[in-house]
């Protein structure tokens, strides 16, 4: 449930000079959160079946899980904000290419890209942008590998191409950027510069981590092969 002040907020933004339209602007606003979520309803179908397909017979499930959300309200309009764009409908859809995100929990960072090859050769899908924060990790340690994707979703009179932001990371990588995220969000945290500080060396544990976990699978799946 929106707060008080969030309504009033997005009220606000969204609807200036027009308060008496407030109801067509909320159903057009509805509207194209559904357009939305229809996209990741497409786009985790297609995650899915390469699971399944990928965890048959006695092979590992590459996927741990798969999690999505639309971007909330006050996010997007913060992050209009901070693009110092209009709050339109046309301006999010122009601007924003994380209204849709799918964030997908890996065990190892080869299947990472494992899957997002297979994903970027489907040809109903196509690859707006790669980030590759795994091979370029940002200086506060974060790593993920986030993919900017269309696809084409159906509805009653159109077919319309849609944007959906997918971030993929190990189980590590995401326990991490949980915590990370937890502080960013919050003001006036007491030693916040020492906690970058540990939050950067735990990170680069989790990297060495992860990659000692994988030589130890290929070893034991080389094993398994003689
Ligand atoms: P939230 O609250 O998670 O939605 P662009 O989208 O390309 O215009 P942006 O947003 O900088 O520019 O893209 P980027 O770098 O790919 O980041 C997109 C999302 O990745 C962020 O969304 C976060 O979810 C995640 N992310 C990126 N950097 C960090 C980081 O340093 N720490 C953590 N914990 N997450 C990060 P939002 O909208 O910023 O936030």
């Amino acid at each position: 449930m929106l707060e008080k002040e969030e309504k009033a907020e997005i009220i606000k933004a969204f609807f200036p000079d027009e308060p008496e339209k407030i109801f067509d602007y909320i159903f057009l606003f509805n509207e194209l959160m559904m357009k939305y979520n229809s996209a990741i309803r497409e786009v985790k179908t297609k995650i899915e079946i390469l699971n399944d397909e990928l965890s048959l017979g006695n092979r590992n499930n590459p996927i741990l899980s798969i999690q999505s959300r639309t971007k909330k309200p006050v996010s997007i309009i913060q992050k209009l904000k901070k693009l110092s764009k209009p709050t339109t409908l046309d301006t999010v859809v122009e601007n924003l290419n994380d209204v849709a995100g799918i964030r997908i929990i890996c065990s190892f960072i080869d299947d990472i890209y494992r899957l997002s090859d297979m994903l970027s050769k489907q040809d109903d899908i196509t690859v707006i942008a790669i980030k590759d924060y795994i091979k370029n990790p940002k200086p506060n340690g974060y790593r993920s590998y986030h993919m900017i994707v269309e696809v084409p979703v159906f509805f009653s009179n159109s077919k319309q191409l849609m944007r959906v932001e997918i971030q993929i990371r190990t189980v590590a990588m995401d326990f991490w950027a949980s915590l990370e995220h937890r502080m960013k969000y919050k003001s006036n945290i007491e030693n916040a510069e020492e906690i970058t500080t540990e939050l950067k060396e735990c990170a680069d544990v989790i990297a060495k981590t992860d990659m000692h976990m994988l030589e130890i699978r290929n070893k034991i799946d080389k094993n398994e092969l003689q």
